[in-house]
């Protein structure tokens, strides 16, 4: 198995099993999507390691009071996010959606170029990932504005903090979505703050399916007021074969592949976390449990 070879490599020293395999002592678990079986063995367990930089799936399981749980940061994924959403961006902003619409219908009809500087950007999340997008479109020449629980700086952009959102959202051409879905997250996005969005508006969802209200969303992008949606996370995961998402003419459906979990740089990053534990020394990506992320 490539994890338990990459982490064996990476920590000679270390005894890598595989659960249900896993001995009576735990010093490190890596995990994804646990069982509650296995966090219920952490008892006395250093830290654990989340295979992922989202970590919605370890809230509600019995962990250890007190132990770490580390998420992923980057690890190779802010380039992948970037590209993606550089790609859903350019798409709507040089209307690659309309081309198709009319070389379906064999018609030669050039387009007048959008004004970019009225063509903003807006990052819900302004985290690691959120903070990376921002730049590459930044150094596009997007103006782009951010959203976040506490006001972030945004080099080149404008930040809103938590209590703005609808002024924030007003200002969004193309809103993407890269926050953590938490208590106070989860529907976020429902019929009454995508209605803030201005008409036209267009959704990139790269972070988890269950930030959006699905059947609210299909309805604004029914009535017009948005104009589709990129997505590449669902509330169930494979999207099921009978869901409108599918089908939707104006609703580009990917298979959460926006970033992918790399094995190599993860394993490299989790061995360096470890290495730093033992030594007594503090790591980055610890989540705070009671905000969720
Ligand atoms: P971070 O924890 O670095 O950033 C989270 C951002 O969201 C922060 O800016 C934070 O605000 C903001 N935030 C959190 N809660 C709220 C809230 N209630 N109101 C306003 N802002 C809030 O996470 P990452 O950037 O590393 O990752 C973001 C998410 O992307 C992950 O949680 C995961 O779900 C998703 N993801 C999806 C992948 C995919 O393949 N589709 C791959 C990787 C990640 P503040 O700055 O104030 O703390
Ligand atoms: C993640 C993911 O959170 O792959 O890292 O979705």
């Amino acid at each position: 198995m490539r994890w338990t070879e990459a982490l064996g490599a990476a920590l000679p020293e270390a005894n890598v099993r595989v659960w249900p395999d896993v001995g009576d002592t735990i010093d490190y678990a890596v995990v994804w999507k646990p069982p509650s079986d296995l966090v219920a063995r952490l008892d006395g367990a250093r830290a654990a390691f989340n295979l992922g930089a989202g970590v919605d799936a370890l809230a509600d399981l019995p962990w250890p009071a007190g132990l770490p749980l580390v998420r992923l940061v980057d690890a190779g994924m802010a380039e992948q996010m970037a590209e993606y959403v550089t790609y859903a961006v350019l798409r709507r902003y040089r209307e690659f959606e309309a081309f198709g619409d009319s070389q379906r219908a064999a018609e030669w009809r050039p387009r007048a170029r959008l004004d970019k500087s009225a063509f903003n950007i807006g990052m819900l999340g302004l985290g690691v990932l959120g903070t990376a997008v921002a730049a590459t479109l930044v150094s596009l020449g997007f103006p782009v504005s951010g959203w976040s629980r506490t006001r972030r700086q945004l080099a080149g952009g404008r930040s809103f903090g938590g209590g703005e959102l609808s002024s924030f959202l007003a200002t969004c051409r193309v809103l993407v979505c890269l926050l953590p879905l938490t208590k106070e997250t989860s529907g976020l996005l429902d019929r009454r703050t995508l209605s803030c969005l201005p008409r036209g508006a267009y959704l990139v969802n790269v972070a988890r399916g269950a930030l959006v209200v699905d059947d609210d969303l299909l309805a604004l992008i029914d009535t017009g007021h948005l104009a589709g949606a990129m997505l590449d996370v669902f509330r169930d995961e494979p999207l099921p074969p009978t869901h409108a998402f599918w089908h939707h003419p104006r609703i580009t459906v990917t298979p959460h592949v926006s970033a992918l979990t790399l094995i190599d740089t993860s394993v490299a990053q989790i061995a360096a976390k470890i290495r730093r534990l033992e030594s007594g020394l503090p790591i980055a990506g610890v989540i705070d449990r009671r905000r969720g992320y």
